[in-house]
């Protein structure tokens, strides 16, 4: 019974799709991308970060983005020590690994310290609302894929 293998694949990753999609890409400023004269603030206030999501930052050299910490970004200083250099592809994608507050910068000229070109964001533990109703070993299990699991094995039980 080949095809109900195959009914049950593609449920299987209908039932899986939410979980990929729960890890969010957020572009920076959105299609201003990363620019000086942009309110990221404004941008990010509405927003809520979790681990796993990543940002991605799009601009023209010779823009570039540096990861500060709170001084660095009150200040717009860039980190001093060669040993974490700036990224400047123009398509940077930045991976949100821990909680907590981070910050990047530009580091052209005043960029940041006079134009805004700086970024602040609380990254929170943990998936998006809706809570989920139960977790397993990391793997976040909701609602919809109880339910998606439950009409699968019904019909596994019809089916055999
Ligand atoms: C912030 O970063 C700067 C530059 O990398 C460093 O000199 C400073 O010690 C850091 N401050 C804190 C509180 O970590
Ligand atoms: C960051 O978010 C966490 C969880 O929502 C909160 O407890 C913490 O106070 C926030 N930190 C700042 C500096 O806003
Ligand atoms: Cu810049």
């Amino acid at each position: 019974m080949a095809s109900i293998k195959f009914f049950t694949l593609i449920t299987m990753v209908v039932i899986l799709l939410p979980t990929i999609a729960m890890a969010m890409e957020f572009v920076v400023g959105d299609d201003n991308g990363w620019k000086p004269n942009f309110d990221y603030q404004a941008w990010a206030k509405d927003k809520v970060f979790h681990v796993g999501d990543t940002l991605v930052f799009n601009y023209q050299p010779p823009h570039n983005v540096f990861k500060v910490n709170g001084t660095g970004f009150k200040e717009c200083v860039k980190p001093t020590a060669n040993d974490q250099p700036p990224l400047t592809s123009g398509n940077d994608k930045i991976e949100l690994k821990t909680a907590g507050n981070k910050w990047y910068i530009c580091s052209v000229k005043d960029h940041c310290a006079a134009l805004g070109q700086k970024l602040a964001i609380n990254v929170t533990e943990g998936p998006p609302a809706p809570a989920p109703s139960s977790a397993v070993r990391g793997f976040i299990f909701s609602g919809y894929q109880v339910f998606m699991a439950a009409i699968v094995g019904v019909f596994i039980a019809v089916a055999a």
